[in-house]
C-alpha cells in the first residue's frame, strides 16, 4: 500500500524491481485516512497485514511532532480498528522500534526491557506497541510487535545515517578521482551507538513471527554495537580512502544533533533465535557497510568499481 502521492513514480522508485512479479500489486491508502483502509481490506480480506507505515526519521520528529503522532500511533489504531471490524482473522504485525527504549536501562535489550523513549517518534511507537498489545489481549486478535533495530540496506533513505554516509564517501571518491576538491561530510553525534542489521534478515524473521501458532513480541537485531564514527571510517576504508592523508573529510554541524539523543542500543535476540530460528549475521555490521558503499559507488559511477 502506498500513499496517494503525485510525485511518487512507482517505476522509478526503489520497489522497480517488485513491478515485474506478478504477485505484486500496489494499492494506494493511507494510515491516517481509516476510511480509505477500510475500503481496502473490504475489497482484498487480507490473510496477513505488516504495519511498517510511519513518519519514520527520528530527528524530524521534534520538527513535525503532531503529523508524526497522526502516522506513527494514531496510524497503528486505525489498521488494528478496521482488522477488528472488518478482518479479524487476519494476522497483524507492528513494526516497533528500539527507539522504544531510547535511553536504555540494560544492555543488550531483549522483550522485558523497560521502555524510555526519548523522541515525539519514540513516544508515537510506544503507544502504536501498547496498542497492538490490548488489541491483542482485549480482541483476540493476531496481533504482534516486530521490535526492530536499525534496518539497512542499499534502499535505506538517504536522510538515515548510514546512507549519508554511505553517498557521502561516494561523492568523496568520485570529487578525487577528477582531482576537484572534496566535499565534507557532515553529521551530528559520531559517538551514538546503534546495532545495525541487515533489512533482509530482519524482514525474513518478522515474516515467521506471522507463522507462529500464538501471537507474540520479539526483538530483532544483529546483537551487535557500532558507533556513527565506526560507520564513517568502515565506509573510508571500503572505498579505500585514508581520511588522515586528507584534512576536513568529516565536519561536525550541530543542526544534525537532536535535542535528547538515544546514546546505545544493542539487541538481546535470543528469543527470536530459539523460537523463530532467526541467525544474526556476525558480521552484519562489516556487510552492510561494503554493501551499502558499493551500492552507492556504483550510483556515483566512481573509477574503482567500474569492471
Ligand atoms: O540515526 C546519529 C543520530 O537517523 C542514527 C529509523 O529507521 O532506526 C532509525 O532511527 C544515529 C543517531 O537512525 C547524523 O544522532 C549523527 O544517533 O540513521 P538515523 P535512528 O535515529 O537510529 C530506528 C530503529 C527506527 O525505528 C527509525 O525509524 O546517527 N547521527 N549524524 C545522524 N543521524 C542522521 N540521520 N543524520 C546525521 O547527519
Amino acid at each position: 500500500m502506498v500513499r496517494r502521492n503525485t510525485s511518487f513514480v512507482p517505476e522509478k522508485s526503489f520497489i522497480a524491481d517488485c513491478l515485474q512479479n506478478p504477485k505484486f500489486h500496489l494499492c494506494k491508502g493511507d494510515v491516517t485516512d481509516p476510511y480509505s483502509l477500510e475500503r481496502l481490506m473490504e475489497q482484498i480480506h487480507p490473510h496477513e497485514f505488516y504495519n511498517c507505515a510511519a513518519q519514520s526519521h527520528v530527528h524530524e520528529s521534534w520538527e513535525y511532532p503532531i503529523a508524526t503522532v497522526d502516522a506513527t500511533a494514531k496510524g497503528v489504531l486505525h489498521c488494528l480498528e478496521v482488522i477488528r471490524k472488518v478482518v479479524p482473522a487476519c494476522r497483524f504485525v507492528q513494526f516497533s522500534s528500539s527507539e522504544l527504549f531510547g535511553m536504555a536501562k540494560e544492555c543488550p535489550q531483549n522483550e522485558n526491557t523497560p521502555f524510555y523513549p526519548r523522541s515525539p517518534y519514540g513516544v508515537s511507537k510506544l503507544f502504536g506497541h501498547w496498542m497492538t498489545v490490548n488489541y491483542r489481549e482485549s480482541y483476540d486478535l493476531f496481533a504482534c510487535n516486530a521490535i526492530l533495530f536499525n534496518m539497512e540496506s542499499p534502499r535505506r533513505g538517504p536522510a538515515f545515517v548510514t546512507q549519508k554516509i554511505a553517498q557521502g564517501v561516494a561523492r568523496i571518491v568520485t570529487q578525487l578521482e577528477l582531482g576537484e576538491q572534496p566535499t565534507p561530510l557532515v553529521l551530528g553525534n559520531l559517538d551514538a551507538r546503534r546495532d545495525w542489521n541487515d533489512a533482509r534478515r530482519s524482514i525474513r524473521t518478522v515474516v515467521k513471527m506471522l507463522e507462529q501458532n500464538e501471537p507474540e513480541d520479539y526483538v530483532i537485531g544483529s546483537g551487535r554495537t557500532h558507533s556513527v564514527r565506526e560507520f564513517v571510517l568502515a565506509a573510508f576504508d571500503t572505498a579505500q580512502i585514508d581520511p588522515s592523508k586528507y584534512g576536513g573529510l568529516v565536519m561536525i554541524d550541530p543542526q544534525f544533533k537532536r535535542p535528547a539523543e538515544v546514546p546505545l542500543l544493542c539487541a538481546d535476540p535470543r528469543k527470536a533465535m530459539k523460537e523463530l530460528g532467526y541467525e544474526p549475521h556476525n558480521q552484519a555490521f562489516e556487510l552492510i557497510v561494503a554493501e551499502m558503499v558499493e551500492a552507492a559507488m556504483r550510483n556515483h559511477d566512481c573509477g574503482l568499481l567500474r569492471p
